[in-house]
């Protein structure tokens, strides 16, 4: 089985988001399964590729509008595996690209049905080889589509997964001719392009094999109004093709300094050295609370967080804050924390910093996600890898790997008094030392490694490759 995972990033080469991730260590998994998979990515000037060894291969002449563009391919392996990775280097399209997954505009949509349209033309001159192409979230949503018109019956089978439904490329209609697809060839494109924009997610979940997404709470949660807004009527369409695999993490980006024996004495070095290190007060019966994240108004909950740092101070606690996104956002933030009443006890830092957020995670009691809505979510299995208790709103895969009570908090209203509860419930755990100790240690007994989902996504591959070749 040759497969092709095409997305807009790849860990740790391109790492915008959590999709980046998933591309940069599923494959990994597949390849300890058996699985022969390949990754595509665009070739942004802000790769990081010091220290790897990459070379040029071929050039793909792209008809894209009226011209026909060159795309270079370079090829790398995925750092610590046999896994290929192809770069696409176009001038054009690609230089800018790679410094934001979320602007959600039409430059950004030109740029991937440019890749959508290369990505074809490379598995073309790959002589069709790929048995299955895994595409991921709306900068592949054209692939599709141009596989049915360049290879006709003879296309690869394909899988669809959405990362997140909230982003969903809205192309002006001027690309569908641009990436040479005629009109009136796609019933799906025809009635999409009424309004006068393409809906590359739409586009790729409903003209692909099967759909994923990456919990199964969120595969359900998606059909609904509330999370599926105006796609939940597709997604319940499309429902007899859907399926939630959990992402797994990679654990060999997280380094450990403890195990289930020896976490107590290590943990508790680690918040002294990190309280120093921060500028927190030094105080070990204080509770350290941390929220790591992408600031992102839309999903990851920072109104409610920003009303709860009040609880959290008010009743003992320390909080840290690491992550950028939203401008007003970091400001709020940052302001916040030069309240003179929070002085040594809320540390907000601006950035993102693998290192110090490994640090965090590992020194830190509790911590926080309190989404919006968290398709998957990888930040609360990371915590729980270094023995950090999260407390969660329970939606998607928040709700699908945090136990209540068991490895972990959760809290269903999206309000921060909602969410001060759960803060309370930790707040008395935490006061009673063998029950926060045993929280501790279930958090340490949970296996996400990606094991288990590359099984599941290897199983389904299967599944659509034979009944694709039966159809067809
Ligand atoms: O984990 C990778 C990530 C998810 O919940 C996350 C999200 C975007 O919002 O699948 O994609």
């Amino acid at each position: 089985m040759k497969i092709l995972l095409a997305a807009s990033e790849v860990a740790p080469i391109i790492k915008l988001g959590g999709l980046g991730d998933v591309i940069g260590s599923l494959p990994k998994a597949l390849e300890q399964l058996g699985v022969d998979a390949d990754v595509i990515v665009p070739f942004f000037s802000t790769a990081n590729i010091s220290g790897i060894k990459i070379y040029r291969t071929i050039e793909l002449h792209v008809p894209f509008g009226n011209d026909s563009r060159l795309v270079e391919i370079y090829k790398t392996k995925l750092p610590g595996s046999n896994v290929d990775v192809h770069l696409l280097k176009n001038e054009d399209y690609f230089h800018l690209g790679g410094e934001s997954a979320f602007l959600n505009n039409i430059k950004e949509a030109e740029m991937f049905s440019f890749f959508s349209k290369a990505v074809v033309e490379y598995i073309k001159a790959r002589f069709n080889t790929y048995d299955l192409v895994h595409c991921h979230d709306w900068h592949t949503g054209l692939i599709t589509h141009l596989l049915v018109d360049e290879l006709g019956k003879e296309r690869p089978a394909t899988v669809f997964t959405i990362h997140n439904l909230f982003y969903q490329g809205l192309a002006d209609e001027g690309v569908v001719k641009e990436a040479g697809i005629a009109p009136g060839s796609h019933p799906l494109i025809d009635y999409d392009i009424k309004d006068h924009n393409l809906n590359l997610l739409y586009q790729g979940i409903t003209s692909s094999d099967w759909v994923t997404t990456v919990s199964e709470s969120y595969a359900d949660e998606i059909k609904t109004r509330t999370f599926g807004g105006r796609l939940s009527q597709t997604m319940v369409d499309v429902e007899h093709k859907l399926t939630g695999i959990l992402n797994g993490i990679d654990y060999a980006s997280f380094p450990r300094l403890f195990n289930k024996r020896n976490w107590d004495g290590v943990k508790s070095i680690q918040k002294e050295e990190l309280q120093e290190k921060l500028k927190l007060r030094k105080n070990h019966s204080s509770p350290l609370f941390s929220f790591i994240s992408r600031l992102d108004p839309g999903q990851k909950g920072l109104d409610i967080l920003y009303v709860s740092i009040a609880h959290i101070i008010n009743n003992g606690g320390q909080f840290v804050i690491l992550g950028k996104g939203d401008t007003r956002w970091e400001r709020k933030f940052e302001e916040l924390s030069h309240n003179r009443g929070y002085k040594n006890k809320l540390i907000v830092k601006i950035g993102f910093d693998s290192k110090l957020a490994n640090d965090i995670y590992s020194a830190s009691d509790f911590f926080i996600v309190p989404s919006k809505y968290e398709p998957c979510g990888l930040t609360q299995m990371i915590a729980m890898h270094y023995g950090t208790v999260p407390i969660v709103r329970s939606v998607g895969g928040l709700k699908d790997t945090v136990i209540n009570g068991e490895n972990g908090f959760s809290f269903s209203a999206y309000s921060s008094l909602e969410l001060n509860r759960a803060i309370d419930r930790a707040l008395e755990t935490y006061s009673k030392k063998d029950v926060h100790k045993s929280m501790i240690e279930a958090c340490l007994d949970r296996d996400f490694s990606w094991g288990i989902s590359a099984q599941k996504y290897a199983d389904l591959y299967t599944k659509v490759i034979e009944s694709h070749n039966k159809t067809w």
